[in-house]
């Protein structure tokens, strides 16, 4: 058996071969289908997980069910603002790839917690690289950081590609581009394999519910079931280029095989508004919606007349990112919004049958 010295001063190509990833961030969205991608792909998968008093690893109970007879994935209890424990996993787990998932992720919320934020998303990114470095492994690891189009922010080019200047929107959006440019700091200084995902939104049933698009397709399940009378959105009019978090994942690992290290958008190069998301949703259902009203006054009745949607200021942003699209030729991807919108529905209409409760 190699002992963890001998594969640390294994040449870094031989050191490669061995597939380990390491995932913070493995509880969320994205990180349970990359989870499930990498296994498939024949990687030994370690997740960082934070100590919670109640269970936070619903979207990786499958993948963590086998723990005893399959062991192809492994959780350790860690957070981005802690450096020992980085540094701790690191050196035990002597993984080829790490992913940078983990975040604060919530743009409204970080608004609120804003110190907060930045350490998780800005200074938790430098912790880990650093982590890297002080375990020796700077020329051994490659690196994923989860950068955002929140970087672009206030629209200064439309579409948006790598070379658009960034103006983020958001205590979030401003962690991030800390995030973003310590990665690139550190790729050219000490030589590291780190990219930036510069990702536009994407979704799938295991997007969080408070996010706009899940938030909209758990309500219209209730409506429809006669579990909820009314859901209560912000901006209306925001207008998102929204893919499948599947299909990203794959990006994500793809940026990773590269012979050298660079920074690529993910996006659909298409876009929609918050407005059509609740308007395709009802239909997938077989209802429809027509808007009446203005502003804070805007309301969407459904065909029996029925109020079904309200806007409450209280979603608002005190900065808002109204549009963003993507150009995805650099790194090139594929989505078709409806079938997006109607798989959301689909799984939350069973989800509400089977006895969920979203309201
Ligand atoms: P989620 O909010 O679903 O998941 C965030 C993950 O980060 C969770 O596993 C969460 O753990 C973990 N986390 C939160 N705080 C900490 C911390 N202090 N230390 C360690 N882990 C922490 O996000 P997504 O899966 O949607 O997104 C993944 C990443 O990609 C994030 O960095 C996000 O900012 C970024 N991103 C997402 C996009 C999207 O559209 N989804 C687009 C562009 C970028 P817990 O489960 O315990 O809360
Ligand atoms: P976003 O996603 O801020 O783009 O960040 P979110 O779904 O929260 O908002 C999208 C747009 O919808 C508008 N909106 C509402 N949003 C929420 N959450 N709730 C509402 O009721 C509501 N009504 C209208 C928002 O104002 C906004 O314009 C996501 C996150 O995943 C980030 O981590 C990621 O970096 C970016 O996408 C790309």
């Amino acid at each position: 058996m190699t002992t963890p010295l001998e594969v640390v001063n294994m040449p870094p190509a031989e050191y490669r071969k061995r597939k380990v990833a390491l995932i913070t961030g493995i509880t969320g969205q994205d990180g349970s289908y990359l989870a499930e991608l990498l296994i498939d792909k024949g990687y030994q998968v370690h997740g960082i997980i934070r100590r919670s008093s109640s269970f936070n690893t619903g979207r990786i109970e499958h993948l963590y069910k086998d723990q005893h007879e399959n062991p192809k994935m492994r959780l350790h209890h860690g957070d981005l603002t802690d450096s020992t424990c980085l540094v701790h996993i690191i050196s035990k787990v002597l993984p080829t790839e790490i992913y940078n998932l983990g975040a604060q992720s919530h743009v409204k919320v970080s608004f609120d917690m804003s110190e907060y934020t930045a350490d998780v998303d800005g200074v938790g990114t430098l912790r880990l690289l650093d982590a890297i470095r002080t375990c020796g492994l700077a020329n051994h690891i490659r690196f994923y950081q989860a950068s955002t189009s929140e970087l672009y922010g206030k629209v200064q080019e439309v579409p948006q590609s790598e070379t658009t200047p960034f103006y983020p929107r958001s205590p979030y959006g401003v962690a991030k581009m800390y995030a973003y440019w310590i990665t690139i700091n550190y790729r050219e200084a000490y030589n590291m394999y780190a990219c930036n995902g510069i990702l536009f939104n994407h979704e799938s049933p295991r997007r969080g519910r408070t996010f706009v698009t899940r938030k909209i397709t758990c309500a219209v399940a209730s409506i429809k079931l006669g579990k909820q009378k009314c859901l209560y959105l912000g901006n209306l009019d925001a207008m998102r280029d929204w893919g499948h978090a599947r299909d990203y994942v794959e990006g994500m690992w793809k940026m990773l095989q590269q012979d050298t290290p660079d920074d690529f958008v993910l996006a659909t190069g298409e876009m929609h508004t918050v407005r059509e998301f609740v308007e395709k949703s009802f239909k997938a259902v077989g209802s429809s919606i027509r808007w009446e009203g203005a502003a804070e006054q805007e309301v969407g009745l459904d065909q029996d007349g029925e109020i079904r949607v309200r806007v409450d200021p209280a979603y608002y942003r005190p900065t808002e990112v109204e549009q963003l699209l993507g150009n995805p030729t650099k790194a090139n991807t594929k989505l078709d919004f409806d079938s997006l919108v109607e798989e959301m529905v689909k799984s939350d209409l069973a989800g509400v049958a089977a006895g969920d409760v979203f309201n």
